[in-house]
């Protein structure tokens, strides 16, 4: 058999791929990362739209893996827009030699294992291939965007544009009728901007959803300082939270606390602004009688900032706060109280068809010149599942995710031998702050190839047996509380037909860390070489 070209092929060059090429360079693997994109950057890459900004704080949401380039990196405002984010990327892609190694414009289609289960080919899009002993599939957690099905669409005249697939350059929406299908955190964030420039906003939403000020300001270079004179200690903290995320998490019951404490609890986390809202109590996530505590005061708040009460009401979500996402705005609630602004329930009149310049619903006719789609993502298993992988005796990874995926610690699957996922289903990636969990992926990842090398073995595979029982245990431990109660993403509810699963793993950051180190410490337990 011929020697494959690469040692190790790395699909995505989003914050995932990047790193693991660095690690897989300085250990002396032939290494190539492919990219569908035309940079660096993943989802920041695609997404940018305006508004476009990260919910966990820039300070955290940055590499650590070099001391160097954390203290060295300046990052502007509390929480990174999309446009320096990407810069950082850039930045880090440039610092780090990266270029050298990626192939950009260029999309897997397939990935097809050899006989002898020790390698992988690789089929673009355009019909190149490529072979590689393994395959680091870097591809992202909300990276394949979900489109509606709405009728018409295809006929609107004018732009069509998705958050997450946003056309290069500034979109200019003076003088224009625009329509934004979609409540999540996309549309969330770019329903502010785009009504400050349009001349007519209607906002088209399904569910309401709870935001929370994200009090976003520029960053006090004295505290930036202080940060980064103990930035490892710092870092090494909030590794120990059960999100990867530094910051208070209150333990205290919700439902011991007295009605005046609960109150000042919640208002001091509005007022500080951010995700940590739900750290006020322990328990919030774990009784409805808890929860509706948080949920009440935030629907207070959206009354108390939305002038028409009608409005407010259509607002005020009436689910489990902290089920879906939450989600974290500047002036988002407030944009409605602007003339040109039009909240329209699609529960109450949903949408029946778009028209050349119009969106259609069953109780109105409302024109538009612009729509963006704000509708999200095929999380978590969308790029694993729109590569075309092929494992063992030619079964697809897509046709045995029918009904649902299942991944041993959401890094590797049974049938796919020598094929990692970085954040795959299964791991904790999107409950953690994601670019501290992606290192310690591709260091699991990176370690491990060391191994196989060593110990020359030209086949990783994890059992079934490994995998059913984390698979297990990834359910098991999402039934807990009630964050599963609700349909949404992390369980695959956002898109039509997708099993019902659920995703991400919720047992915190340190627990899995904790296993992860215990499958290396017992030989890779979990794991069979050939
Ligand atoms: P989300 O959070 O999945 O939000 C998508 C929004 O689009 C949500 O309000 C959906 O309503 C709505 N949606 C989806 N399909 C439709 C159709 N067919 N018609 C009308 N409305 C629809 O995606 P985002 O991009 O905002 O954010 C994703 C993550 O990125 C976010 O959680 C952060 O982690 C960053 P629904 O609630 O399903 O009724």
């Amino acid at each position: 058999m011929a020697e494959p070209e690469l040692d190790v092929a790395v699909i995505g060059a989003g914050f995932a791929g990047m790193y693991m090429l660095h690690r897989l360079r300085g250990l002396g693997f032939r290494a190539r990362v492919f990219e569908a994109g035309s940079g660096v950057g993943g989802t920041w890459y695609w997404n940018r739209y305006p508004g476009a900004r990260c919910d966990i704080e820039s300070v955290q949401y940055s590499y650590q893996f070099d001391e160097a380039l954390q203290q060295e990196w300046v990052w502007s405002e509390r929480h990174a827009t999309q446009p320096e984010i990407l810069g950082y990327a850039e930045h880090v892609a440039e610092r780090f030699d990266l270029y050298a190694d990626i192939q950009f414009d260029t999309r897997i289609e397939g990935l097809e294992l050899n006989a002898a289960g020790t390698g992988w080919t690789l089929e673009t899009e355009d019909g190149a291939c490529f072979t590689a002993r393994f395959c680091v599939m870097a591809t992202g957690c909300l990276s394949v965007p979900n489109w509606p099905a709405l009728p018409g669409l295809e006929n609107f005249a004018g732009p069509v544009l998705h958050t997450a697939r946003w056309p290069h350059g500034a979109q200019d929406f003076t003088g224009r009728r625009v329509a934004v299908i979609g409540t999540g955190s996309s549309g969330i964030q770019t329903i502010p901007l785009v009504a400050e420039q349009a001349d007519r906003l209607t906002v088209f939403q399904r569910t309401a959803n709870y935001t929370i000020p994200a009090r976003n300001a520029p960053l006090d270079p004295e505290k930036v300082r202080a940060l980064k004179a103990r930035y490892k200690e710092f870092r090494a903290e909030a590794k120990q939270t059960g999100p990867g995320i530094h910051a208070v998490f209150r333990p205290a019951s919700v439902l011991e606390a007295s009605e005046d404490e609960v109150f000042e609890r919640f208002e001091e986390r509005w007022r500080d602004g951010g995700l940590i809202f739900m750290g006020a109590f322990g328990d919030l996530m774990l009784t409805q009688e808890g929860n509706d505590k948080a949920a009440g005061f935030v629907r207070d708040k959206i009354r108390a900032i939305v002038d028409d009460a009608e409005t407010a009401e259509r607002l005020c979500p009436r689910n489990i706060i902290g089920a879906k996402r939450l989600c974290v705005d500047t002036d988002y609630y407030a944009t409605y109280n602007r003339d040109n602004v039009q909240l329209v329930d699609l529960r109450a009149e949903p949408i029946e068809r778009v028209g050349e310049s119009s969106i259609r619903t069953g109780a109105d006719d409302y024109p538009a010149d612009v729509v963006i789609i704000a509708t999200g993502f095929d999380a978590m298993t969308g790029a694993l599942t729109n590569v075309d992988i092929r494992g063992r005796d030619g079964v697809r990874l897509a046709e045995l995710w029918d009904e649902g995926p299942s991944s041993y610690l959401g890094l590797a699957m049974n049938g796919f031998p020598n094929l990692f996922t970085v954040t795959g289903p299964g791991s904790p990636s999107v409950f953690t702050n994601m670019i501290p969990t992606i290192e310690q992926h591709v260091d699991w990842i990176a370690d491990c190839l060391v191994h196989a090398r060593d110990h020359r073995h030209g086949r990783i595979e994890a059992t079934g047996d490994a995998e059913q029982a984390w698979w297990a245990h990834v359910q098991e431990v999402g039934r807990v509380g009630l964050k599963a109660t609700v349909d949404s993403w992390y369980v695959g509810a956002n898109v039509e037909g997708k099993a019902r699963v659920f995703l991400p793993y919720l047992g915190g950051f340190p627990e899995y860390c904790r296993k992860c180190e215990e499958v290396v410490a017992r030989d890779y337990e979990g794991f069979a070489f050939g």
